[in-house]
């Protein structure tokens, strides 16, 4: 029996759970890790690349001398303001030069960055502020008619660790109540100065939020090298080089377009990164022909979207050479018309901010690349699929998949009870998805282990049933979710949108149309909801907890 009494709780045990001494030296000595920062990185790239740009954000353009030299100033701003290595710093920034200014300048500072998203208001950002003891807010006044500036005084007046807001842009307000308002460009205009010695490379560089499905969002320490192997490797894999130019069409905070590779493998490759305010087709057209942008990145619904748009804008996407689309399952029909309608190469990305990275290669054959999640980005990526009691599956079936590495956490950030089931003790991080492994080492991403709907013991897959609802031409966006169900346990629900112009499918006809496909009777939805649109998270996956929060809440009004 397990003595749960020597078990460590959350006020004993450390913020950051490293990796065992033993597999520490394995990969320094194998060359994952290096003896490198972040903000180190970026002193060596200016030196290299210096006058070369590299951030390009609406009318400004950056080279990585001046950027290097922005951050210096603001992270002596950041230390004229009393903050000392080790404080944490909410940053909430669009897409923009202040971002990538931010992020190395708080980093030279030691100051670490908890990198949120646009779209995230006061729940997130007053919970990742509390968890992280965060004590500075950094974000625009007001983006996207909302008034950040506003929200940051409510999350000080809750949170007594928060005393300073660092906003971006004209205003009023010097603060109140113990907390201090700074403009970002007053941070700037602070001579450079001391700077603290270099951060340790083992030490968390950037705190990332979890994409996680269930409960409050989680923080991700993420090291300088493994961060900066993270990214490195992910270049090499895209073949990144200086001529290329990224398209940050996803909120830069997101460890997709942050690090894999993003704007830091990017930055690393001597290359040019744009940043695009908005990740629609009406915007990120433009972008691609005016900057000749090469790659970027995207979530599925959007390139569904970027697919229509290509087809009627007539748009020059002839400088585009990889779409790089990940974050949730990519349907294989969609796959297959990304080539033909937006003249570039598709690659799958299976990843998360927690670490592990699947990439199909640049070389691996159509088939791989339309209908897998790809494979490992490192040699030193060790995963394993396993059932409900933890053994291995047989290999080719589908089960749970676990994964240790180099830059793949060993616990979320202040989280010691949450770890202790989240890692099994020899380290291994449940990763919560369904797989299944190909003889290629290709994993093919299944559902996730929450999201089996089970209907009075049948156990009905969501990512299998939505693919099936996707397959009726009436239906173009799909989610399956449980609903709690006083006779079954669960019922299945069917949230759907319709086709342009279509008429809704009514339940009978969807069922009629699933069985013939041979669903069993126990697949077919119990329920189904037509929506004009599906509620989406901050970087635009179809958002199955608010889904199920707001049924469940108008079905109890
Ligand atoms: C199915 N599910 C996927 C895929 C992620 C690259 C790409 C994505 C993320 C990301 C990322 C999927 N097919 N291709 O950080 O660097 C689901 C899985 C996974 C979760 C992670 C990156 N790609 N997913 O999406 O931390 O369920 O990272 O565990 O936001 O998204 O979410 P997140």
């Amino acid at each position: 029996m397990t003595d749960t009494t020597s078990r460590t709780g959350p006020r004993t045990a450390p913020d950051v759970v490293g990796w065992p001494a033993d597999d520490a030296a394995r990969y320094v000595r194998e060359g994952y890790w290096r003896a490198e920062t972040l903000p180190g990185l970026l002193r060596s790239w200016a030196a290299r690349s210096g006058t070369d740009v590299a951030v390009v954000a609406g009318a400004e353009r950056l080279g990585y001398a001046e950027l290097d030299a922005r951050a210096d100033r603001f992270a002596a701003g950041v230390a004229a303001l009393g903050m000392v290595p080790g404080d944490r710093a909410v940053v909430q920034l669009p897409n923009g030069t202040e971002f990538v200014v931010a992020l190395f300048g708080l980093m030279r500072a030691g100051v670490v960055p908890v990198l949120t998203l646009p779209a995230h208001r006061r729940l997130e950002i007053e919970h990742l502020t509390r968890l992280s003891g965060a004590v500075a807010y950094l974000a625009p006044r007001r983006h996207g008619g909302f008034d950040h500036a506003a929200l940051g005084r409510e999350v000080a007046a809750a949170v007594a660790s928060l005393r300073h807001l660092v906003l971006v842009g004209d205003g009023d307000g010097t603060g109140a109540g113990g907390v201090r308002e700074s403009s970002f460009a007053e941070l700037e205009r602070t001579p450079a100065g001391p700077l603290p010695p270099e951060p340790d490379p083992g030490a968390p560089a950037v705190l990332l939020v979890s994409g996680g499905t269930t409960g409050k969002p989680k923080l991700i320490p993420r090291t300088h090298r493994d961060y900066a192997y993270n990214a490195r490797a992910s270049a090499e894999v895209c073949r990144l080089v200086r001529d290329d130019v990224y398209l940050s069409c996803l909120p830069a905070a997101h460890n997709f377009p942050l690090a894999c590779p993003g704007l830091l493998g990017a930055l690393g490759a001597g290359a040019r990164v744009v940043m695009c305010p908005a990740p629609g087709p009406e915007v990120a057209f433009g972008l691609i022909k005016a900057e000749r942008v090469t790659v970027t990145a995207l979530v599925p619904p959007l390139v569904r979207l970027w697919i229509d748009a290509a087809g009627w804008e007539r748009a020059d996407l002839s400088s585009l050479r990889l779409l790089q689309v990940g974050g949730a399952r990519l349907m294989p029909a969609v796959a297959a018309e990304v080539t033909r309608a937006l003249g570039c190469a598709l690659q799958q990305v299976f990843g998360m901010a927690e670490g592990l990275l699947n990439y199909t290669r640049l070389d691996d054959p159509d088939d791989l690349v339309l209908t897998t999640q790809g494979r490992p980005l490192s040699p030193a990526d060790e995963i394993r699929v396993v059932d409900g009691d933890g053994r291995p599956v047989e290999p080719g079936t589908v089960g749970e998949l676990r994964t240790r590495g180099p830059y793949t956490l060993r616990g979320y950030y202040r989280a010691a009870e949450y770890n202790a089931t989240a890692f099994t003790p020899d380290g291994w991080f449940c990763t919560g998805d369904l797989v299944r492994v190909l003889p290629s080492g290709h994993l093919v991403v299944e559902g996730r282990v929450k999201e089996v709907v089970n209907r009075g013991g049948e156990n009905v897959s969501a990512a299998e049933l939505e693919e099936h609802l996707l397959g009726h031409p009436a239906i173009s966006a799909a989610a399956v979710i449980g609903l709690p169900d006083p006779l079954l346990g669960e019922r299945v629900c069917a949230v759907v949108t319709c086709a342009e112009g279509a008429e809704a499918p009514r339940r009978k006809v969807l069922g009629a149309f699933l069985r013939e496909r041979g669903l069993a009777a126990f697949m077919i939805p119990d329920e189904v909801v037509v929506r004009e649109s599906l509620p989406l998270t901050g970087v635009g996956k179809i958002d199955k907890r608010r889904l199920a929060d707001e049924l469940g809440r108008e079905r109890h009004v």
